[in-house]
């Protein structure tokens, strides 16, 4: 169903000149997902500049019945942001709205526009000296409506929690152009539904989020980043309870890292060297946060490791002496993912457990997947510390990306159905978009699908918004 070209004129109209793409290579980048995984179609960009722009919008769509995807920084893992390949959609990117409109440091507080690259909050945190904690590999593109609309999670969430957990209030444009207007900066208000909450993680199904009052915290004075082997995925759990313990829930970071994601990142990322003397068959990437005045938080962690060396739970360390030591640590962790492409197919899961059962998962998954694809290599890495791993699988050697690839559904049933036998999720992170769509059905409860989709006919009863997506 192609959009006529009287609505398609009405919407240039609303925002302007500047305001909309329509010539095929500026509207292409906005047809392909950040895998690679879709493509799709549209015949118009908006790029609206303000929330009233984008109600305008949303308003004529839905008297219209024309289909809206909105899109931030386009990072999406899931095709989340990629339109239908009938050109029935428009889309909608808020990189126009990018105004941080108010920060507050005393009452630890910042008030930004949808369309603000999630680098550019973390700046103007940083500039009152204050922390915005989200973190995450793509921050220098993905953007704050992005990361609120997919409830985005990163290498901070042990301690700081996700997206949803550094929300205090949101503006949101509804399907049909009502703004919902939320954003009051209070920390307590227990009056009623939760609203906020609908729209943090519905990718975009719900409405537009066009901005969001979020929590900012202090800044760490002290810190400690550490590149530790361990002998097995169980001594990280024991490890990362020690110093939980230890540290009275300092741990920011803890990354599970397997040898071969390492040599991964050895072989196809430059400026990278392993900064242990031999190889092991695990890490773990930790940084541990302490204040101003915590200047033995340095000498603390040493201790600990040493004890936690003494009693086989970790085999050797290295501790970042400079910010460019830090760096250069933080860098094996987050190119994993580049240095895992370039080294061929893969196949993907996000998947959480509670961390307390991740190695029993880890080591029955790890039979499950070889069941399907004997000699497959695993690579599985990631947020140990929030029970969130990648749990993703490279080729055998010598194996062409084409017979592997087709092993996707299988390889994928097995490890979702041990995800749901161990009471986990098989989208820990990484939300639903069109990739895990057929997979939300199979595994989510048929009484929280029915709420999911009550809510949706509620709120978007023409379902103008982001079709085929999540429900
Ligand atoms: C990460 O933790 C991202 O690096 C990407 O969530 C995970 O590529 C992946 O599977
Ligand atoms: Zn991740």
């Amino acid at each position: 169903m192609t959009i006529s070209h009287i609505i398609l004129d009405q919407l240039r109209a609303i925002v302007g000149p500047a305001g909309y793409l329509d010539q095929p290579a500026d509207v292409a980048p906005f047809t392909v997902d950040h895998r690679q995984l879709y493509r799709g179609s549209t015949p118009l960009v908006m790029r609206p500049d303000s929330t009233a722009q984008v109600s305008a919008i949303l308003k004529l769509c839905n008297e219209q019945r024309v289909g809206v995807v909105p899109v931030g920084g386009n990072t999406s893992y899931c095709g989340g942001a990629t339109p239908d390949a009938d050109g029935s959609q428009v889309v909608v990117s808020l990189s126009r709205l990018k105004k941080i409109r108010h920060v507050d440091p005393l009452n630890f507080a910042l008030t930004a526009e949808a369309g603000c690259v999630l680098a550019e909050v973390q700046a103007a945190a940083n500039a009152v000296d204050r922390l915005f904690p989200l973190s995450l590999g793509s921050e220098g593109s993905c953007q704050l409506g992005g990361n609120l609309s997919t409830n985005a999670g990163g290498t901070a969430v042990l301690r700081y929690g996700m997206m949803r957990d550094l929300v205090l209030g949101l503006e949101v444009v509804l399907p049909d152009g009502r703004i919902l207007d939320g954003l009051q900066s209070l920390r307590k208000d227990n009056t009623g539904y939760d609203l906020d909450d609908l729209f943090l993680g519905a990718e975009g199904t719900l409405g537009i989020i066009t901005a969001a009052s979020c929590k900012l915290f202090s800044q760490p004075g002290s810190r400690v980043t550490a590149f530790v082997a361990v002998p097995e995925p169980q001594a990280a759990v024991n490890l990362l309870a020690r110093l939980r313990s230890a540290t009275s829930d300092a741990v920011v970071t803890f990354e599970l890292v397997p040898r071969l994601a390492l040599e991964f990142v050895l072989q196809h990322v430059p400026s990278t060297s392993d900064p242990l003397d031999q190889p092991y068959d695990w890490y773990v990437l930790m940084e541990i946060n302490g204040g101003r005045r915590d200047h033995a938080l340095r000498d603390a962690m040493e201790a600990e490791l040493s004890l936690a060396m003494e009693q086989g739970e970790i085999c050797n360390a290295a501790i970042a002496e400079s910010e460019a030591q830090r760096e250069a640590l933080w860098r094996l962790r987050e190119t994993i993912p580049e240095a895992q492409n370039r080294a061929g197919a893969s196949i993907k899961h996000d998947i959480s457990i509670t961390t307390s059962d991740l190695p029993r998962f880890m080591h029955e998954g790890t039979r499950a997947v070889l069941a399907v694809c004997p000699n497959a290599r695993m690579v599985t890495y990631g947020h140990l510390g929030d029970g969130n791993l990648h749990f993703n699988v490279s080729p055998p050697l010598g194996m062409q990306a084409g017979p592997f690839l087709a092993l996707t559904e299988t390889i994928n049933r097995a490890v979702h159905d041990l995800v749901a036998q161990f009471g986990g999720s098989i989208s820990a992170e990484h939300g639903i978009g069109k990739l895990k769509r057929d997979e939300l059905k199979r595994y989510k409860s048929p009484v929280a699908l029915d709420l999911m989709r009550t809510i949706k006919q509620a709120i978007d009863p023409n379902g103008i918004m982001n079709k085929g997506k999540v429900v």
